[in-house]
């Protein structure tokens, strides 16, 4: 098998590239150091985080100036993320480190003022302005694909500009925002967006560019509908998963988080086993989902952490499945069964390594928020959310949140964050301030969600995934009001969670919230609808989503 060199200087989920690689027919060599830099044919380098960091990295480790040697010497070079980002001259997120300056200009942050940030999700790259179709694409890239973008920073588009100096340019849009999503010129291709995560879009530009064509003729002029530009509505699967009572690792799924059958009158019967994670994941990605999330909802608590289940479903779902993977569950800082101390970042490091591209943060949150407050609104430094951030990058790290409703007659009857509620108390009661809960909703804290969106934002967290306990499984759609009231409060990016049952509940949230994304589990896992339904309905809504491809 033909060969292609990738550079792991960084941090970060290389397993996912490795496979999208060998899926495309190349075998990988690790270039291990600076020397081994020329002896590529083919050389890749992904990158994921912090501009900064990434370049001191390269810099530090002597591979900067090889690097420029192999472009020079016009051998094919590809750049992934911050590895595109790498070509330009700096990043407006380190100002003092120096990219390799190939194309000199500057990366910006994207503005927050009217769109979340970071830019999570799926999102064109059309090598032509305006939306208009081009004739030929580079590298695979097509104006009807949609590929998967995860970023703060990004090279801002001007229209010609780099055209003058011999790039070709492919863009995408966020807001009013156009920035750069791929470039080539010579022997270089750069993605902006992550072609290992972006379905069958990705590897067929992976392929593209190991293949050497660089250009192909498009056949057909594809439906206007399917090239509009602009971040697509994020549909995820989300798959609970625990042991059961005979020790199966199973999909489960509860009601209200009672993940027990009930015999009519009572719960407590067997733990539902709605699927196996592995195949249950790979069906969601070929129905279109556009991520999958496992949650280990018991943690495995007698196992040694490295034996720990969740990594071998990583592993396995990561060989199939070319979407962004996030895993929640037990990431904190533990005690091994040996009595050895783990931190929450060497699980999580574990978790990357298997092919987790992002990992979700619970109970520990919670405890971490609480303590920010406590010490007057400061950082603390040694959170898991902190430390995973600070090595990851923040889009790495996702808080999820278990609230649930406590209605009171009156915002001063609590000194809690109170909404005034269309769906009145036991009481009669017109207000609720939302309680956070740890360990799965067993325990409910004197902290509100408002306090713990704000806490774990300004800690270094990339994303909210909000649950809502008084929802989940009842198939009545999501928690709106909710939902509003947290968008308010936060700029990074929301998924709306909990009380999906309807493809119509999916279009309600998306168009009377600003949530940035939906996640369902119930109604998928029961076979009631389809992922592909639910997309289906969100375009004949007039929402933009991804079109699965083969
Ligand atoms: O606290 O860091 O160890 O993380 C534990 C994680 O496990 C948290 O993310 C917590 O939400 C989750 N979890 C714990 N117990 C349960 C349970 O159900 N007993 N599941 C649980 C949470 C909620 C959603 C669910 C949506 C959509 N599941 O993820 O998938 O509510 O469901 P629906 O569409 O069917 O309504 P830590």
């Amino acid at each position: 098998m033909p060969t292609v060199h990738l550079l792991d200087y960084v941090a970060g989920n290389v397993r996912s590239l490795v496979n999208a690689i060998e899926k495309v027919g190349y075998t990988v060599e690790w270039v291990k150091s600076p020397a081994d830099v020329s002896k590529a044919e083919k050389l890749i380098i992904p990158g994921v985080g912090h501009f900064g960091h990434c370049m001191s990295q390269l810099a530090n480790a002597g591979y900067v100036g090889p690097i420029q040697e192999y472009i020079k010497a016009r051998k094919p070079f590809m750049g992934i993320c911050v590895g595109l980002q790498a070509l330009f001259e700096g990043s407006e997120e380190d100002a003092l480190v120096p990219g390799l300056g190939l194309i000199p200009e500057q990366l910006k942050k994207f503005r927050d003022t009217d769109k979340s940030v970071p830019h999570i999700g799926w999102n064109s790259a059309n090598t032509s302005a305006q939306g208009e179709v081009s004739e030929n694409s580079i590298y695979g890239l097509r104006p009807s694909s949609k590929y998967y973008y995860v970023h703060s920073y990004a090279a801002p588009y001007r229209e010609g500009q780099l055209e003058k100096s011999g790039w070709t340019v492919a863009t995408a849009r966020y807001g009013d925002e156009e920035f750069v999503g791929a470039i080539a010129k010579d022997n270089i291709f750069a993605t902006q967006f992550h072609p290992e995560k972006s379905g069958a879009a990705g590897l067929r530009v992976i392929k593209a560019f190991l293949d050497g064509k660089r250009l192909e003729k498009l056949e057909e002029t594809p439906p206007a509908a399917l090239t509009r530009e602009g971040l697509t509505r994020r549909v995820i699967a989300c798959l609970d998963v625990r042991t059961n009572d005979q020790g199966d690792l199973v999909v489960t799924k509860g009601d209200q988080y009672d993940v027990r059958e009930k015999d009519g009158v009572s719960s407590g019967g067997a733990v539902r086993n709605l699927g196996k994670p592995v195949d249950m994941a790979k069906k969601y990605y070929e129905q279109g989902a556009d991520e999958v999330t496992f949650l280990n909802i018991t943690s495995f608590r007698n196992c040694p952490v490295a034996d720990t289940p969740m990594l071998e479903i990583l592993r396995r779902t990561s060989e199939t499945v070319f979407v962004p993977l996030t895993i929640g569950g037990g990431i904190r800082d533990t005690v091994d069964t040996d009595g050895t101390k783990i931190s929450a970042l060497d699980i999580a490091t574990m978790y990357f390594k298997s092919g987790a591209d992002k990992v979700s943060i619970g109970s520990d949150a919670v405890i971490a928020a609480e303590e920010f407050y406590a010490r007057g609104k400061t950082l603390i430094g040694n959170t898991a959310i902190e430390t995973i951030s600070a090595a990851y990058g923040n889009q790495a790290v996702v808080v999820s949140v278990d609230p649930r409703r406590v209605y009171v007659s009156s915002p001063s009857s609590t000194s809690h964050h109170t909404i005034k509620t269309s769906t009145s108390g036991p009481n009669g009661e017109e207000y609720c301030w939302y309680q956070c809960t740890i360990k799965g909703g067993r325990e409910g804290r004197d902290f509100d969600v408002r306090q713990l969106v704000v806490a774990v934002e300004a800690m270094g967290a990339g994303e909210i995934l909000l649950n809502c306990i008084d929802k989940d499984g009842t198939n009545s759609g999501f928690d709106l009001e909710l939902i509003n009231d947290v968008k308010k409060a936060i700029k990074i990016p929301v998924i709306a969670s909990s009380g999906a049952g309807h493809p119509k509940h999916f279009a309600e949230v998306f168009e009377k919230t600003p949530t940035d994304a939906a996640l369902g589990a119930g109604m998928f896992h029961r076979a009631e609808y389809t992922v592909r339904q639910v997309k289906e309905y969100l375009q004949e809504e007039g929402l933009l989503v991804r079109q699965f491809e083969e």
